[in-house]
């Protein structure tokens, strides 16, 4: 499908995204949310597709939700319109791993899809914040939810009330990002995961995704049973005897994802 505020490019299994909004810093109005979860949908469901990259440019991941679109809006215009609710649920809906790769700015709406993707590969120019009390709002997709378990409370206030950025090298330190990359090196060190992930049979990266992600939705010993049981279940496929053949035989396993 073609799209004008984005960019999609498949390769050798890996779906590269990119938002393509230069003039606004990727600034996420409502058609480029409606076209992110549209091709969200289709990389879920496509065989061509087994890992996703999502990135910006170099000066920004992105600024924010268009604060152009929202400033006239009303309560009863956002609250009827449920506005951005269903292409986040969406969004967050994929089962297929979700890389970040953020260079520049990722601020309010844009800090907070890093945070949806599943995890986060930063350039040393990354500049992550949450400065909606600015604009006399707050964060509304999770600004102050998962950035909270990621980073813990008071960093998380600290981001929340004063509306300052931080650099890549403290979310790397408090846990935001897994990696700092040079600004020049970031999508090939993205796609490298990505292409590493898609090496895997979809079933356990999709499992892994799953299990992972359970973690904050339940008490320890009920993700820990989640677990188990979804270890249990891949013993019934495939791609558990070819991986576990493949390494007594001392050779790549070709999985299938059956
Ligand atoms: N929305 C719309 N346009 C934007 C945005 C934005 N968020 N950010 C930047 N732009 C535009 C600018 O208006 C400018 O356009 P123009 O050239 O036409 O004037 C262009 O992008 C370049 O921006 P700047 O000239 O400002 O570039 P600078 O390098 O000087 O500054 C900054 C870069 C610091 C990133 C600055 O642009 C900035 O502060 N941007 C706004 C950041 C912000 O406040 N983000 C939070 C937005 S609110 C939000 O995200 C809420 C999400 C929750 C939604 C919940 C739904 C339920």
């Amino acid at each position: 499908m073609a799209y004008e505020t984005i960019i999609v490019a498949i390769e050798d299994h890996v779906a590269t995204i990119t938002l393509n909004r230069p003039d606004a810093l990727n600034a996420l109005s409502q058609k480029l949310l409606k076209e992110l979860a549209q091709a969200m949908e289709e990389a879920d469901a496509s065989d061509k597709v087994r890992c996703i990259v999502l990135t910006g440019s170099e000066k920004a991941f992105a600024a924010g939700a268009d604060i152009t679109e929202m400033a006239d809006q009303s309560f009863v215009d956002i609250y009827t319109s449920a506005f951005f609710e269903p292409e986040t649920t969406r969004f967050n809906r994929t089962r297929k791993p979700i890389i970040a790769a953020v260079s520049g700015y990722a601020l309010g709406g844009g800090c907070e899809l890093a945070m949806m993707c599943d995890f986060i590969i930063a350039s040393d120019t990354a500049k992550f914040g949450q400065p909606e009390i600015n604009l006399g709002v707050i964060a509304g997709i999770g600004g102050t939810q998962r950035l909270t378990r990621f980073v813990g409370k008071s960093k998380a206030m600290d981001m929340n009330l004063t509306g300052r950025m931080m650099d890549a090298e403290e979310a790397e330190r408090s846990g935001l990002v897994s990696r700092v990359v040079p600004a020049n090196k970031l999508l090939q060190e993205a796609k490298d995961a990505a292409s590493k992930i898609a090496e895997k049979s979809l079933l356990a990266s999709m499992a892994a995704k799953d299990a992972v992600n359970r973690s904050y939705e339940t008490t320890l010993a009920e993700g820990l049973n989640y677990e188990r049981r979804m270890f249990q279940a891949l013993f019934a496929t495939e791609d558990q005897k070819e991986g576990m053949a493949a390494f007594r035989e001392k050779r790549e396993a070709n999985f299938r994802d059956r």
